[in-house]
């Protein structure tokens, strides 16, 4: 229940002035690294209701900048990181008003891009989900939006067309492995506008980067799935609701150590990969009482540092208590975590740091003093492997399909999103759902109608029956578009999948996954046959090159893949052969008739 306005209010005039906190000294919890607050932190949605109540819209011109007081004084504290000291000087949520302003005054010919400070358009502007892309193309942004569970509705496909169809050959969408949607091509004479449209289609673009909650990720085939334990669909809503405020922005929860995933998997599939999830619930029978409900595992992450797959959260949540156990774990998140070492910044630290139990008895403490249960032991008699959802599947309405169709490194133009959706009108319900390996699920066919559906020109360039390489393929952004990038990978790796599907039979899926950076946004340790952008020599040159892993395993039980070669050249010469003789070697493919072996 929210508190009172007035002591809200009250609590939130003690977080405003010098943001010292008051602490008295003491240690909470035992950890010995909390400074106990006169008021405890406030929740986001008494800072909204107290906004709205005042008639306030700006937080920080109102004098009473949100931010936890034990969160801030660590932060000011002089030894924080860099992004630390920038958030404080102007925390990026400012910019959720001056875009509008910006964009004005563009439109009018007062200013440029190239007038704002450099910490605004490269670092605060990710706020806004406004990403500038300085090395590879000044002046333009890469617009990362917010598709809880990966979900769009042919509206939303057609305003999104219609944001990038101006930008000409520079704008693009990319369909991310966060089953979300990236905008490119934009630049600061539109971004206020299209954020503006992007609100009134449902969508939103706040939030998305920097120190925030990504993308929330569930099932692409959520609530048409036969064998899931629930439809995550309305859970993955609420919390995306929850963490930006429905789309507007959410001071109380913008000022995270970090970045941080929660994927939630509602079967045994795993379709979200919730052992690389900060906060990854996964939903089960509790084998007692049949409740179905959901076990948390916890700090799963990747890095250029550290990569590490998420340890048991030792906490079981029953449906009801999901959104509230991550608003308070984001909470904790919040006030707890490092904001020094920004390499040990990510959820893992803080919950190793404090161990399972302490952890979720403190998410209790911030939930009003719930009790949360201990995680359920699941034993699986049988063995589930993860279904592709590719093709054509029977849903658990019957004489429904869904249509799984691959769109190869999740590249799109205007055209494709209007094609979209115009067929999931035509054909399916109006909406479809992306996926994690960057694909498209058109949901809710009438099974009388997928002949028809088949025969559309759309599925000659995004096919339902790829290839066995194409349809496992994944790629990060790469140099074309990110700046930190060590090599090309979307146009390397369609390149080299078509080439090897040329000259091989495969005889089975093969997930390739391609990341252009240690970072391994297009997660290489997951896959079969990972590629990684590193530091390669030829001919005592330095050239584009790649660490290749091998192995990785998703669903129930995965494993990350190890590393088996590094400082392997990107050249066509030496890449496509090592990597045809891997798929010959280790995943039975042979040469096609007519190519010689060797080729
Ligand atoms: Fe990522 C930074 C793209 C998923 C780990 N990631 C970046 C930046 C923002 C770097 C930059 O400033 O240019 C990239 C933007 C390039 C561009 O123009 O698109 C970028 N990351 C992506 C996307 C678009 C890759 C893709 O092609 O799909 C994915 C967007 C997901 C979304 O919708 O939100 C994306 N990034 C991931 C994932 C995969 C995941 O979430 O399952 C990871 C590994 C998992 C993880 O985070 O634990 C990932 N990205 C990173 C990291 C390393 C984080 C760390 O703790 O060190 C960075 C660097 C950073 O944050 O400082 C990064
Ligand atoms: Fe950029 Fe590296 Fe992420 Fe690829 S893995 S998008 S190159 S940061």
């Amino acid at each position: 229940p929210a508190r009172p306005a007035a002591r809200t209010a009250a609590a939130l005039r003690a977080s405003s002035g010098n943001g010292v906190a008051s602490a008295n000294g003491a240690s909470a919890n035992g950890t010995g690294r909390r400074l106990v607050l006169e008021d405890p932190p406030l929740v986001s949605e008494e800072v909204s209701a107290l906004m709205a109540e005042q008639g306030i819209t700006d937080l920080e011109k109102s004098g009473l900048l949100y931010l936890s007081n034990d969160a801030r004084a660590r932060a000011l504290a002089k030894k924080a990181a860099k992004p630390e000291k920038i958030k404080n000087e102007k925390g990026g949520h400012m910019m959720w008003s001056e875009v509008g302003e910006l964009g004005q005054m563009i439109r009018k010919g007062d200013m440029s891009w190239e007038d704002l400070a450099l910490d605004d358009i490269d670092i605060r502007l990710k706020w806004s989900g406004l990403f500038h892309r300085r090395k590879r193309a000044p002046g333009t942004f890469m617009m990362r939006l917010k598709a809880p569970n990966g979900e769009l509705t042919a509206k939303q496909l057609r305003f999104l067309a219609g944001c990038i169809e101006p930008y000409g050959e520079k704008g693009c969408a990319d369909i991310t492995t966060r089953a979300n949607m990236q905008l490119r091509g934009v630049t600061l004479g539109e971004a206020d506008q299209i954020m503006q449209g992007l609100v009134e289609h449902g969508l939103s673009s706040v939030m998305s980067g920097m120190d925030n909650v990504r993308n929330m990720t569930g099932s692409p085939i959520a609530g048409i799935d036969p064998h899931e334990f629930l439809d995550v669909r309305p859970l993955n809503y609420a919390l995306n609701d929850m963490i930006t405020n429905f789309g507007h922005g959410n001071p109380a929860l913008t000022n995270l150590p970090r970045k941080i995933n929660i994927g939630l998997s509602p079967s045994r599939d795993d379709f979200p990969h919730t052992h690389i999830n900060d906060v990854g619930l996964v939903a089960c029978k509790d084998p007692a009482t049949g409740e179905v409900g959901f076990n948390v595992e916890l700090g799963g992450y990747f890095s250029i540092k550290r990569n590490a797959t998420s340890i048991p959260g030792e906490t079981f949540l029953a449906v009801d208590q999901v959104v509230p156990y991550c608003k308070a774990l984001l909470e904790v998140f919040r006030d707890y975590g490092a904001r020094i070492d920004r390499q040990k910044a990510r959820l893992m630290w803080m919950v190793e740091d404090m161990g399972a139990d302490k952890f979720r008895e403190l998410v209790g403490e911030y939930m009003g003093g719930v009790t949360l249960r201990k995680g359920v032991h699941l034993k699986y008699d049988d063995v589930w492997a993860r279904r592709d959802v590719l093709g054509v599947h029977p849903q658990k309405q019957p004489g429904f399909v869904w249509v799984g169709a691959c769109v190869p490194a999740g590249r799109l133009f205007a055209s494709d999103l209007r094609d979209f959706a115009r067929v999931c009108e035509e054909y399916g319900d109006g909406t479809i759902r992306l996926t994690v390996e960057q694909d498209v699920i058109f949901p809710n066919v009438p099974e009388a109608s997928v002949g028809a559906m088949r025969a559309e020109p759309i599925f000659q360039k995004y096919e339902i029956e790829p290839g066995n390489l194409t349809r496992g393929m994944v790629s990060c952004t790469g140099a074309q578009f990110c700046g930190v990038a060590i090599i090309e990978t979307k146009n390397r790796a369609m390149a080299i999948v078509r080439k090897l599907e040329e000259q091989l039979d495969i005889p089975k899926k093969v997930r390739m996954h391609w990341t252009g950076c240690p970072n391994s946004c297009a997660q290489a340790q997951v896959a079969d046959i990972g590629l990684m952008g590193g530091p390669a020599r030829l001919d005592g040159k330095a050239v584009e090159g790649v660490r290749i892993f091998l192995g990785g395993t998703i669903g129930e039980g995965a494993a990350l893949a190890a590393e088996f070669e590094k400082g392997i050249p990107c050249e066509e010469s030496i890449l496509l052969p090592m990597l045809r003789e891997l798929l010959i070697e280790r995943y039975g493919a042979t040469p096609k008739a007519g190519v010689l072996a060797g080729a």
